[in-house]
């Protein structure tokens, strides 16, 4: 495929911001100013950046607990994700949620649930709005691999295709859920796209480190679904270069394994390796981005740890019972 040289550059921003923002959690965690926790969704970013440039406005996306700066590529403001992760009142949720609620309706994520997988009928529903609107956008369904075996994602599946509703289902396959092995938990070594078949529904998988590669698979997947055609699946193979949450000593897996992953496939250096190459950027452009992006983050991060907290009274906003 022939890309323009604004595409790639947009792609290069989203990519690198993607991974920063990833590291800057583990920072400012490590530094005890996250009153939560996070999971950090470094060395995956490409899944998330090459599935999202296919988007348009107006489509709808669920987005998991991993990789939650994705929201930032869709619009979420740095003060609002920092907010909500120092569980701040400009946070996204107010504070409330943390980590796992970074959703912004008027971007289009759909928010997120701690029970994973039982949130699959979320993008089903956005996907009927869609089609009784006549629109021609999607609804993203991005689940893992461990989450990715739970009967509620059969079941929205089973609507989504009886139903012909355009929901692109994304399965990231990072080769873990907590401590167990893809290997251990599934049958097939593509936990989505290889059941995919017994949906009617097409799938591809790719190299989720590769972001142009995942960006071509996808869109392929998206076309088809944003055309009227049905649900499709797309499954991202990466690997969780961290613990599944931080301080996870990750003795349930080869460590070399990990070193070699993070040497050999990672999704940003091999992108910008290939940019400065083609002459699209040069190292002392992405140093440049690196350094002044970075001093955006923690210009946000200072600001939102001045903002101030929910008072006592306002805790039970917006609950229903
Ligand atoms: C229904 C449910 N069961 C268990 C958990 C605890 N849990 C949190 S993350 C996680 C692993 C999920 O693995 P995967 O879907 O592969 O996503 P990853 O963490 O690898 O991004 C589990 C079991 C949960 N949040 N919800
Ligand atoms: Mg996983």
């Amino acid at each position: 495929m022939e890309y323009t040289k604004d595409f790639l550059v947009k792609i290069h921003d989203d990519l690198l911001t993607t991974r920063m923002l990833e590291q800057k959690l583990v920072e400012i965690y490590a530094e005890g100013k996250v009153p939560g926790h996070i999971h950090s969704g470094a060395g995956q970013e490409a899944s998330y950046v090459g599935v999202l440039a296919t988007r348009k406005p107006g489509d709808y996306f669920k987005i998991g607990h991993r990789v939650i700066a994705a929201t930032c590529v869709l619009g979420n403001p740095l003060d609002t994700f920092f907010g909500e992760i120092l569980a701040k009142k400009t946070g996204n949720a107010g504070g409330r949620g943390g980590v796992n609620h970074t959703g912004r309706l008027c971007d289009g994520i759909l928010g997120m649930s701690g029970t994973l997988g039982c949130d699959a009928g979320i993008p089903v529903g956005a996907a009927m709005t869609i089609e009784a609107e006549g629109r021609d956008n999607v609804a993203f369904f991005f689940v893992g691999d461990g989450a990715a075996n739970r009967g509620p994602v059969y079941e929205a599946m089973t609507l989504a295709a009886d139903w012909k509703l355009p929901v692109v289902f994304v399965c990231i396959n990072n080769g873990f859920a907590i401590s167990t092995p893809t290997t251990y938990s599934s049958p097939v070594p593509n936990v989505l796209a290889d059941k995919a078949a017994g949906f009617n529904m097409p799938s591809l998988v790719v190299d989720g480190t590769d972001v142009l590669a995942t960006y071509e698979a996808a869109k392929k997947m998206v076309d088809y679904t944003r055309s009227g055609n049905g649900p499709s699946v797309l499954e991202c193979k990466c690997y969780r270069w961290r613990g599944h949450f931080e301080g996870d000593q990750c003795a349930y897996r080869d460590g070399a394994v990990t070193e070699q992953q993070i040497e050999e496939k990672d999704c940003l250096k091999l992108f910008e390796q290939k940019l400065v190459e083609q002459g699209v950027l040069t190292e002392e452009q992405i140093a440049k981005q690196k350094a002044d992006f970075d001093q955006e983050m923690n210009e946000s991060i200072a600001r939102s740890e001045a903002a101030p907290e929910m008072t006592p009274d306002e805790i039970y906003d917006y609950l229903y019972v």
